[in-house]
């Protein structure tokens, strides 16, 4: 038995003195279960050599590992045994150095390097190879089952021992993988050996921005309800190394999360941060924001956020990137709402949606969104992209250049930047208006951008009370109009400035429509498609 957490090894203690079950233990773990009143065998009574290299070398010896190899069922392992005087085991008990946890803790590299675990997992693996004859327990919610078994002296069968060397490979396949996930991160390929791979393949993006893709782990969280549909099953896995994510929220009322909700909820978490420091709120249905905006407080930010599309707004999702106030909490309090996130809530406004709105997720993030890497399954293989982060060249209006018209005044830029922040949310086709650094008319998901645009405009024009929000907007497209129809469209709807990459054939047919018109038109050369 070799545990670096000793929680719950009372349990375990209790159940090797009532069956005078003879323990070898490294050093505290030996320490503890004596403490405990086990009848207990330093390991290095076992090995003949003392622990040395700081604990580098405990339990890496033919004496500890023969006994744990030899297979009981096979007469030549038997023999071997008792020539070489070895005594066989029949369980191993082991739980590996926290490197994950001391990753988290910002350890210095040396402090990271001690906790990789050599000699626990690689007991854990030669007794999982041994199921023949040996169980291995590497999961401290198993002790009270080890407890029962070693007490009734029945041990475990072979069918438990090869489900829990099943457990024992993938605890170490996933201990090793956020090893090379570190590694991978903090020490890339150097230029030397670049340099000296004869014909290497030039990446377009830096390898090391991908740490190992395909081992990556994740620790299973919790079964959820269902996925996306109710005949669909999934679960929440999460990332070992990001325990401060989205992901980690922390619930502080209402149902349990669903699969649609955690999709819906982060797409607005991300959504929001793409404006910090600014004061920002968005409302997501279907992954889509159906309002986005920026306010002098949170309140206002959700006023007119919510004003873009009350209608859709109804079970959505509502992020906000500050402290939600009580004002907020009351402008919300009406509006059905499935979860609302947020990184804290003032005391009365959490009292408030906590007892008035018991159905409401109520969801605290301890930081902005820092995933960097986006996965996506395909049939038998899994795309990897560095994620579509608001910081790419083109993305502040000083980069941009103007194509058409006279550049925008101070209050009209501001709102093209804010239309351009905000369409890296929204689904392709994506064609935004913006007013007063708020959403007024979203088209999204179309399969052609001028249906993105009519859709925007129609939205725009559908309040109830019959406002034209298109007239004197501005627009964002989150790609080039490949015609001048989609432009052309916006402007004859009153759009009075319009942001986009540009790069198209035709690109020159729509700043020209655009001249026409007298509309101010600027061209990014950076795109946010978003599918
Ligand atoms: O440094 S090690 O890789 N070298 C070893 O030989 C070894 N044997 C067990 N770490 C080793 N262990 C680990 O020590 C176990 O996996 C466990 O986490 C820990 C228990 O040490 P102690 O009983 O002194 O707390």
């Amino acid at each position: 038995m070799s545990v670096f957490h000793k929680d719950g090894i009372d349990v375990l203690a209790k159940a090797f003195i009532a069956a005078g079950t003879e323990v070898v233990s490294t050093g505290s773990t030996a320490k503890r279960l004596a403490e405990l009143g086990v009848q207990v065998i330093e390991v290095s009574d076992v090995t003949g050599f003392p622990e040395s290299l700081d604990g580098r070398v405990k339990t890496l010896d033919p004496h500890i590992h023969a006994g744990i190899l030899a297979d009981m069922t096979n007469p030549d392992h038997v023999n071997q045994l008792k020539a070489l005087g070895i005594k066989p085991f029949d369980l191993v008990v082991v739980n590996l150095y926290p490197f994950a946890d001391t990753v988290r803790s910002g350890a210095n590299e040396a402090d990271t390097i001690e906790k990789i675990d050599i000699g626990g997992p690689s007991m854990v693996r030669a007794a999982a190879k041994n199921s023949a004859t040996v169980a291995i327990i590497t999961d401290p919610n198993d002790y009270a089952l080890v407890a029962k078994r070693v007490e009734n002296g029945t041990g475990f069968d072979l069918e438990e021992r090869r489900w829990l060397a099943a457990k024992a490979f993938a605890h170490t396949a996933a201990y090793d993988a956020t090893i090379n996930e570190w590694t991978s991160k903090h020490w890339p390929k150097p230029k030397s050996i670049e340099q000296d791979e004869a014909g290497a393949q030039e990446l377009p993006h830096e390898d090391s921005l991908f740490p190992a893709a395909y081992t990556r782990t994740w620790d299973r969280a919790h079964i959820l309800r269902y996925g996306e549909n109710p005949h669909q099953s999934a679960a929440l896995y999460l990332d070992p190394l990001n325990q401060t994510g989205f992901a980690h929220a922390e619930q502080l009322g209402g149902k349990p999360m669903s699969y649609n909700n955690y999709v819906d909820a982060d797409a607005a978490w991300r959504a929001v941060w793409d404006f910090a420091p600014q004061i920002a709120v968005a409302v997501v249905k279907h992954n889509n924001p159906c309002g986005l905006a920026i306010g002098a407080t949170v309140a206002e930010a959700h006023k007119k956020a919510h004003a873009c599309d009350p209608m859709s707004a109804y079970g959505g999702v509502i992020a906000a990137n500050t402290t939600v106030t009580l004002e907020m909490a009351q402008n919300v309090r009406p509006i059905f709402t499935e979860v609302i996130v947020a990184p804290e809530y003032e005391p009365e406004a959490l009292e408030l949606l906590k007892t008035k709105k018991k159905n409401l997720r109520i969801l605290k993030v301890a930081e902005p969104p820092r995933t960097k890497q986006q996965y996506r399954q395909i049939d038998g293989g899994l795309l990897v992209q560095t994620m579509d982060l608001i910081d790419a060249p083109g993305d502040t209006p000083d980069a941009w250049k103007l194509v058409s018209g006279e550049a925008a005044d101070a209050e009209t830029l501001r709102d093209l930047e804010f239309a351009w922040r905000a369409i890296r949310c929204v689904k392709s086709n994506a064609i935004l208006l913006a007013h007063d650094q708020a959403t007024v008319g979203i088209g999204m998901g179309q399969v052609n951008r001028v249906d993105s645009c009519h859709l925007a405009v129609e939205r725009a024009n559908t309040l109830a009370d019959g406002a034209n929000r298109a007239q004197g907007s501005v627009a964002a497209s989150d790609a080039f109009f490949p015609f001048a129809d989609g432009a052309e469209y916006l402007i004859n709807a009153g759009v009075k400035a319009i942001v986009q990459p540009g790069g198209s054939i035709r690109d020159e047919e729509v700043f020209e429509a655009a001249r026409k018109a007298g509309v101010t038109m600027y061209i990014t050369g950076t795109r946010h498609f978003f599918h």
